[in-house]
């Protein structure tokens, strides 16, 4: 699709690229009156037909142009006090009218003028626009040609570099010292503490930072202003979820690097139809509550022009200053001082996670942390499951997996967030709010996964990865590549010699690095992926990675024993975060670093859909716990193969939501399979034992227990439901029996 308007971008190039974003050297604060349209805005109506692809054309003519004005403005807070307010009554990010918005910081004011762009988005990216200085608005549409203008303007630019093996590929190197999330610096900032923070709790900020509103816009007074000094900033209208389907949600992320648009184009559903969306439900009448319709992200790498320090790596960042904020009052997300996924790429994490479970709490639903798959039996009945692993441990695996059990088909709706909700037949219905992959790069190979390699074949963005000197990408787990391979450049930037791979212990890609890539490039997306009313789950996964005593797979008792289930999920940590070594940490329900809300609040949520005394009568999915990384205490090795293996585990479960009854039985912690229940056909059954996959030891399990039921107290305390400490108790007695 990329290369296919390739000749109509040229033409857009040589009509435009001196006036394009990012093209010019920055301007000097003084000559910033100069401030001038972006990319197509400075394009004339005839010279846009001709650029366009001719499939485009229809569409792209009949919609306004967005035209920037430029116009003096004696701004100063007193006469735009008003418009601090929008219009919902809601005062947004800096509205306290505190900020001078004196001459030196904002001399002039960019006005849109597109009668599409809702006022309310019109006002508000106008004030944004102002207060961060930055020195243009490039309003995006997410067609393929601006896609393509963005990316030829970051190579020449050299913040991403082609790769010259990979049709439409790109490689970004980072900062090295902002390449993961920071948990430690991500905060839900409310007026009440106990909004986030569990009453009594001994241990606070385990489950989620909190700031309150107030503090952090102060922090914000002090580092907003100016912070997109000559840059663009990027409006991005996306929608989280298939535009229009009604579990979907729109967001405005404004942003001034390049690299997020390129990004979010792929993760989320770019298209200038959200300001549509959003006129229709500001002016529809039924919303006379004030709701907010639309989230509001702020995006900033924190790196005003001129800079002050010299880049590394042409990735700007500001990790001193680093804060990932969440306010749910208004909507809004702010996000300061890195470029990197899960802090940038804020329809994914923030929007979709954190703020996602807020509103799903509100309004009935569920934000989580897991996949979604569709499997097919040999019998041709077809189920969807979902599944919450901690980050790095196994999602994208999971969900394109290439099942190695005979007759069986897997395929993938998505590979990391899904929004649950229950349907007026009472089935739990799921969306992917994503349309794209950010997947963990190493150990992603033609064994392991072999439709996540054909899916980054081409159009995808690579992150920290290697890059081979014949200009293909390289990490750990695609050794067999270096058989044509000269000399190597690892993430940081360093070359290297396939000597230097064999015996170094240095890793040539950061473990956090990442592809970027369209879900529909994905060989196996389920034909009902994109569905707007969702697809059926008839399961629930929880999992992690425990080297030690849990076994491969074990069904919960009923609902409330699988929330407990998810509750007490551990596991060792990962590279996803700022996390040093290898622990095993409590993440419950995968979402430690993403509940945007008290998780005691969280957990009645997720109880309430198994209350007895509804009147609605769900049918509530069975819930089961996986476990691929047990391994040998001695070698240390994997007891489990598990990727396309992991289709055995699928077919338990599978056959258990049919009912099959004689192929479980009972343990103190739930339902394991029988002896022979895992169809070890074709595996090369000597190597798999059984009995130590599924050992379960009351040792190990009354000192999981204690430290569960420790960590619930501690972490939870007043607000842990009794149901909850219950669950805990009748372990111990099972256990003890
Ligand atoms: P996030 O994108 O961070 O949320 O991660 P994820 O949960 O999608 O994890 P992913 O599937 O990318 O896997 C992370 C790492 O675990 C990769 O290096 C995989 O190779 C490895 N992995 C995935 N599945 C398995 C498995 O079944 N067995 C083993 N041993 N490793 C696995
Ligand atoms: C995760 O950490 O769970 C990810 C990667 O999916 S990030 O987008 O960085 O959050
Ligand atoms: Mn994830």
């Amino acid at each position: 699709m990329v290369t296919q308007v390739l000749e109509n971008v040229q033409l857009v190039r040589r009509l435009s690229c001196n006036e394009f974003a990012g093209c010019k050297t920055p301007l000097a604060p003084n000559q910033q009156q100069n401030r001038r349209l972006s990319c197509f805005n400075s394009l004339n109506a005839t010279q846009k037909t001709q650029a366009r692809p001719l499939t485009q054309q229809t569409k792209q003519l009949s919609a306004p142009v967005t035209k920037l004005n430029q116009v003096n403005s004696n701004n100063n807070t007193k006469n735009h006090d008003d418009k601090w307010i929008n219009t919902n009554g809601q005062r947004d990010c800096l509205s306290n009218g505190k900020i001078n918005l004196s001459e030196e910081i904002a001399p002039n004011k960019l006005t849109i003028d597109d009668p599409n762009v809702p006022k309310i988005i019109r006002d508000y990216i106008e004030r944004k626009a102002v207060i961060f200085n930055c020195k243009e608005i490039h309003v995006c549409d997410g067609s393929d040609n601006e896609r393509k203008m963005l990316l030829d303007m970051m190579v020449e630019k050299k913040i991403i570099s082609p790769l010259a093996k990979r049709k439409n590929c790109w490689l970004a190197r980072t900062d090295p010292r902002d390449v993961a999330r920071v948990e430690s610096k991500t905060y839900i900032c409310t007026r009440d503490k106990h909004d986030v923070v569990c009453r009594g709790a001994a241990k606070e900020g385990s489950l989620g930072n909190w700031m309150h509103v107030d503090e952090l816009d102060k922090r914000m007074e002090r580092l907003l202003p100016n912070c997109m000094a000559g840059r663009t900033m990027y409006v991005i209208p996306f929608s989280m979820g298939p535009i229009g389907s009604p579990l979907s949600k729109v967001g405005i992320q404004l942003t001034d690097s390049p690299y997020v648009v390129a990004s979010m184009m792929i993760m989320t559903r770019v298209s200038r139809q959200i300001f549509q969306i959003i006129n229709e439900r500001q002016s529809d009448k039924n919303n006379s509550n004030g709701e907010i319709d639309f989230v509001r992200c702020i995006h900033t790498v924190g790196c005003p022009l001129p800079l002050k320090r010299k880049l590394i790596n042409n990735w700007p960042c500001n990790p001193e200053e680093t804060i990932i904020s969440h306010i749910p009052e208004r909507r809004e997300i702010i996000s300061y001082g890195s470029g990197y996924g899960g802090n940038s790429l804020l329809g994914k994490k923030c929007f979709a996670l954190r703020l996602g479970s807020i509103m799903g709490h509100q309004e009935g639903w569920l934000a989580e942390h897991m996949l979604i798959l569709a499997i097919t039996n040999p019998q041709n009945v077809k189920r969807y499951i979902a599944a919450a692993f901690p980050s790095a441990c196994g999602k994208t695996n999971l969900a394109m997996m290439t099942p190695t059990l005979p007759g069986y088909k897997i395929e993938c709706v998505g590979d990391d967030i899904a929004w649950m909700r229950f349907d007026s037949e009472g089935r739990l219905r799921a969306i992917n709010p994503e349309a794209g992959f950010f997947g963990v790069a190493p150990g992603t190979n033609d064994q392991s996964n072999p439709n996540a390699m054909r899916t980054i074949e081409e159009n995808t963005i690579f992150t920290n990865v290697g890059e081979t000197s014949e200009g293909d990408i390289y990490w750990e787990g695609l050794e067999e590549k270096l058989r044509d391979v000269n000399t190597l450049i690892d993430w940081q930037g360093n070359q290297w010699t396939k000597g230097d791979v064999e015996s170094s212990k240095q890793k040539v890609a950061h473990p956090n690095s990442r592809f970027c890539c369209p879900a529909s490039q994905c060989p196996i997306m389920d034909s009902a992926w994109e569905s707007p009313e969702g697809v059926p789950i008839s399961a629930i996964i929880f999992g992690g990675r425990r080297p030690e005593g849990v076994p491969l797979v074990y069904e919960s008792r009923d609902w409330a024993h699988g929330v407990f289930m998810g509750a007490s999920m551990r596991s060792e940590s990962t590279a996803a975060a700022e996390h040093q070594g290898k622990t095993i940490m409590h993440d419950p329900f995968a979402m430690r670093p993403f509940f945007g809300y008290n998780f005691g609040k969280y957990l009645q949520h997720w109880l309430s859909f198994g209350d007895s005394k509804r009147e609605d009568k769900l049918s509530l999915p069975k819930i089961f716990h996986v476990n691929w990384f047990r391994r040998d205490p001695v070698s240390g090795q994997f007891l489990w193969p598990g990727f396309g293996e992991n289709s055995r585990v699928l077919d338990w479960i599978f056959r258990r939501c049919e009912n099959e009854s004689d192929c479980a039985q009972e343990t103190p912690i739930g339902f394991i399979p029988t002896e022979g229940a895992i169809n070890l056909d074709g595996l090369g059954s000597e190597n798999i034992e059984f009995d130590r996959l599924f050992e379960i030891s009351r040792d190990f399990w009354l000192a999981e227990q204690h430290t569960i039921h420790e960590y619930l107290e501690q972490n939870v305390g007043l607000d842990l439901p009794e149901e909850i400490r219950q669950q805990s108790d009748s372990l111990k007695k099972r256990l003890l029996e």
